[in-house]
Order: C-alpha cells, then structure tokens, then sequence
C-alpha cells in the first residue's frame, strides 16, 4: 500500500542491499525494478490514484526510483568487471577483436610503380576530363576525319550532329593535348587515366580501362631519346636485366612509331607459355610526335621536337601478376582483390 512509511521501507531496504556478484545485482534490480519489482509495483499503484493524492506522492515515487538506478548501477561499479562469471571482456589476455585490412587495386599499384618511376626521371604527373570533346581525342591528334576510331562502332559519343561533339575520351592523349596548350616548353609530363571503348567485353577486351601516357617535348629530342628513356624505365620496372626491343608501328600522332617489347623476365627469353614462346612481352606504343600534332597546339615544330608513348595498365599488371583474364580487374571478387598488397 502506498504510505510514506511503505516508501521509506523500500528506501531502507535499497540501502542495505549487498551483492557480491553481478549475478546478484540483477536479480536485487529485478526485485525493486523488474517488471514485477517492488518500486514498480509502487507505480502501478500511483497511476489508479485520486489526484489529491498524486501530488502527495509523486515526487517522493520519482526520487525513490532515481535512488533505487543509482543504487544498483553503484553496486555494479563496486564490484567491477573482474568479478563477472564468464565476463569474457574482464580478461586482458584475451586476443583483441580483429579487422580486416583494405588492399590496393592492382592497376593502382601499377599505376603508382610507374608514376613513381617517370617523377624520378623528372616527369610531372597531369590529369584531365573523362568526358572530351571530338578536338582534343581527335582532331588535334592528327587523326583523319574518316579515321575508324572516330565511327560510333568505336567510341562512345554524348552528343552529335555537330562539328565537335562531346564524347568518352579513347585514350589519355587527350590530357596532353590540353598540357600543351596550357604550358610553355620543355615540358615532360605522364598522364594516368580511365579510357573508353565501344568493345564487347571479353578475356582480353574491356569497354573501360586504363592507360598511362607520357610525353617529353623541348629543343633536339631524338629518336635516341625515346630508346634511352624506355630503356631506363624498363629496368626499374621489370629488373635490370632486362632488355628492351622495337618494332616499327604506326599511330596517327607519331612518326615514326615503335612497338616495344620486353625480354620475358619469366623464361628469360627462352620461351614459355607468357611469352607464347617468342621470349618477348609487349609492353607500350611509342613514336616522336608528329609535327602536325605539335603545331595543333600552337608549338613551333622547326624549333622543337618530342616523344611520346603509351601503355594500357590492365595489360602490365597481367603481366606482374599473370593475371589471365582483364574480367578479374573490374568484378570486385573479393577472393581475387585479396591477393594483392594489402595497405598498412
Ligand atoms: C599504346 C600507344 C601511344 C602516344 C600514345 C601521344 C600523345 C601525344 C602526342 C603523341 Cl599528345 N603521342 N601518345 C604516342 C604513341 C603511342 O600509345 O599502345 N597505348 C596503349
């Protein structure tokens, strides 16, 4: 029954508890606030009563609940954790939770190893939009208005009908055309980047992947130049043993063009199933840039000369890793993604 007596009862009772485990201290908070406990009981009782009498008792009734919380949480906190039966948390030589470590990708490991490589040979790194237009991607590329790539059956276009639509850039070459417009010569730069194609998606061919480029323009560049600076970064990419080979190619935006492969680091050129036997692995496009190329973005091609090369960064992490299908790279397989660095 509710009597200031009954309250100061329960009071008195609180004061006395004592609880040597956690396990009592549940079962004293289930006895005075339990769904059945004895302040809840008091509660109960409070709400069927006269308003006269709410007054007289509802203050005392919230004091007596405040004090029976902060009793038994005080009881809790005198018994500590170490007291708790089976209180896994209480055990400090218990392992700690543990969490899984993200990794990189491994076309952004790639593209580091060979960002990192061209900054020591002095290059800047630039980039650029994905979204282009028909001028930088083509036209001052010195492609042929009717050149293939520029058909629909190739290249993803945003807009058409008119002179220069917008489109998804083909290649990164795009992101030098606009360093050449913008800065003065000497210029040496590497462009890393996303790139578009209209392909059907297979082993060997994806709609989207990534390439770096690299360009160096100033006073005399020679042929010879192009061949000493792949050469160099050939080394520190694939060892210093590694020899280099080029074969001639064409590109719309360089004359002459090579191919260059490397010695397969595998077989060391005695050939194996990388390699297909050959004991060589193709690795970048390259060629001095054409004159047309250079005098497009306002560079006097009588003054000044250039290389430039390119290489897809799918293909030489497949060739790191022998990786036998470019799928891989864009499926997100976690069995897959675990195999490389992980970022500590
Ligand atoms: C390849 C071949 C190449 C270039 C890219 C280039 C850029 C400018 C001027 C001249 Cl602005 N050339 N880039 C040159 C030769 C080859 O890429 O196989 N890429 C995956």
């Amino acid at each position: 029954m509710m009597t200031k007596e009954n309250i100061d009862k329960v009071l008195a009772e609180l004061g006395e508890l004592k609880c040597k485990t956690l396990k009592e201290v549940e079962e004293a908070r289930v006895r005075f606030l339990g769904k059945k406990g004895e302040v809840t009981a008091l509660f109960e009782e409070f709400r069927g009563m006269d308003k006269e009498f709410k007054k007289q008792f509802g203050r005392a009734l919230n004091d007596l609940k405040q004090a029976a919380q902060a009793r038994i949480e005080s009881l809790k906190a005198d018994i500590g954790p170490e007291a708790g039966e089976g209180d896994t948390a209480s055990d400090l030589s218990m392992p700690g939770d543990s969490f899984d470590l993200g990794s990189r990708h491994p076309v952004s490991i790639v593209r580091q190893e060979i960002v990192d490589i061209f900054r020591k040979f002095g290059y800047d790194v630039a980039e650029g939009p994905e979204i282009e237009d028909d001028y930088h991607v083509f036209e001052a590329l010195n492609f042929p208005p009717n050149h293939p790539a520029r058909d629909m059956q190739d290249t993803f276009f945003i807009s058409s009908g008119h002179p220069n639509p917008l489109l998804l850039r083909t290649h990164t070459s795009s992101v030098q055309v606009r360093t050449m417009e913008t800065q003065h010569v000497p210029i040496r730069v590497v462009c890393p980047g996303r790139v578009f194609r209209n392909e059907a998606i297979s082993a060997r061919a994806h709609c989207i992947f990534h390439q770096i480029e690299g360009l160096y323009i100033d006073e005399g560049v020679t042929f010879a130049d192009l061949k000493q600076a792949i050469l160099l970064f050939a080394r520190e990419m694939f060892g210093p043993q590694t020899q280099i080979r080029m074969r001639p190619s064409y590109f719309p935006f360089t004359e002459p063009s090579a191919e260059v492969d490397v010695s397969c680091n595998i077989c060391h050129g005695k050939g194996c199933n990388v390699c297909k036997g050959t004991g060589w692995l193709e690795i970048l496009g390259c060629g001095m840039v054409d004159p047309n190329v250079l005098e497009a973005s306002g560079i006097d091609s009588t003054k000044y000369s250039g290389f430039a090369f390119g290489m897809g960064l799918e293909r030489i992490a497949m060739l790191k890793w022998r990786v036998n299908d470019l799928r891989h790279y864009f499926e997100n397989d976690m069995r897959f993604l675990e195999e490389f660095d992980t970022v500590v």
